[in-house]
């Protein structure tokens, strides 16, 4: 099991920073880096640069290494929006761009998240670009070329609000065991975890959601675990209710076992947190604040992964925390 962060480089030179990542993270994932828009900045133009570097500082430092994302209606090229596609030469822009990239890290990547919050809260598709031209076949495409070109990297599906029974987590097994009929390989499904403090999904839940994933076949992770404050300065109460909210996730994945493969936090302190610029006023979702001190959340964490390593469920190892 792997305890990791999503970080971007930009946030390396800061030294405080770096250090607390290379000293408590087993695994990194690149926050912005390997997206589409980075990587084939015009169609068949490919930039590695800052994704080699990312990939390298990370073997580097022997830390598990989480690639991300090939396929997603944010954060891709302007050009796939300046052309009147076919579905046919969608599909094949789709292939090409998957193909390229996974081959390119190939060995390098532990897994991908292939396919980045394909659906609605209501669990039908989301109206993206790639879901209006080809309907569903862009994610069968898309898994199809990562398998082709690593076949040893592990493959997700990767959403939020799929943490916990509802018509979105039942649309997420729906597209597992559609893939997993037609033998496209699919390898896990990654539960986002972005939760607001209080309103997170409980460990009962959590684990009974990733336990109906698992029965279909295929592994989980936690992929971008953070549980933000609506409203700030966070209160006594507040902080210990996000410490419970992010307790739950790390004990739902112990109690599963060994097919909850890992978990992630999508930054790990407030300084760099994606949060704010996303939701105004909202924030303190890390384990760490931005002075670099420790939230109770972080006490709670590592003693929750203790519990885990001392009941035998989790190695120790690639766990820094
Ligand atoms: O952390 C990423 C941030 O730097 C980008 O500005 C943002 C663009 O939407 O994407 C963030 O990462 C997202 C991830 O790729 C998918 N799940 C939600 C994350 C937070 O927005």
């Amino acid at each position: 099991m792997y305890f990791g962060t999503a970080t971007n480089q930009e946030q390396w030179s800061n030294k405080e920073y770096t250090e607390l990542m290379l000293e408590q993270f087993g695994s990194m994932t690149p926050a912005n880096v390997q997206k589409w828009m980075y990587t084939e900045p015009e169609q068949g133009v490919f930039n590695y640069t800052a994704g080699d570097e990312f990939a390298n500082y990370a073997l580097k430092n022997k830390k598990v290494l989480l690639c991300d994302t090939l396929v997603w209606h944010q954060q891709y090229p302007s050009w796939l929006d300046e052309k009147t596609w076919t579905k046919k030469d969608l599909l094949n822009v789709i292939y090409q761009h998957v193909y390229n990239e996974v081959k390119h890290f190939k060995g390098r990547c532990f897994s991908w998240n292939v396919v980045n919050e394909a659906l609605n809260e209501d669990g039908t598709w989301r109206q993206s670009l790639f879901y209006n031209v080809t309907g569903t076949d862009y994610i069968e495409t898309a898994f199809l070329a990562a398998s082709a070109a690593d076949p040893r990297a592990q493959l997700y599906y990767n959403d939020y609000n799929i943490e916990y029974p509802g018509p979105k987590s039942a649309a997420v097994e729906n597209m597992v065991k559609w893939l997993r009929s037609k033998h496209v390989k699919i390898d896990a499904v990654g539960l986002e975890s972005h939760f607001i403090v209080g309103q997170a999904a409980t460990e009962a839940q959590q684990q009974q959601q990733m336990q109906s994933y698992i029965d279909l076949g295929v592994q989980v992770v936690v992929s971008e675990l953070d549980v933000r404050f609506e409203t700030l300065p966070p209160t006594e109460a507040g902080l210990a209710q996000q410490t419970v909210d992010y307790q739950a996730s790390i004990n739902a994945c112990i109690k599963v076992g060994k097919q909850c493969m890992g978990i992630s936090v999508w930054d790990f302190d407030d300084e760099y947190s994606w949060i704010p610029s996303s939701f105004a006023g909202q924030g303190d979702a890390d384990l760490w604040y931005a002075n670099f001190t420790t939230t109770p959340a972080y006490t709670g964490v590592v003693s929750a992964l203790e519990a885990g390593i001392e009941k035998g469920y989790k190695s120790k190892e690639k766990l820094r925390l």
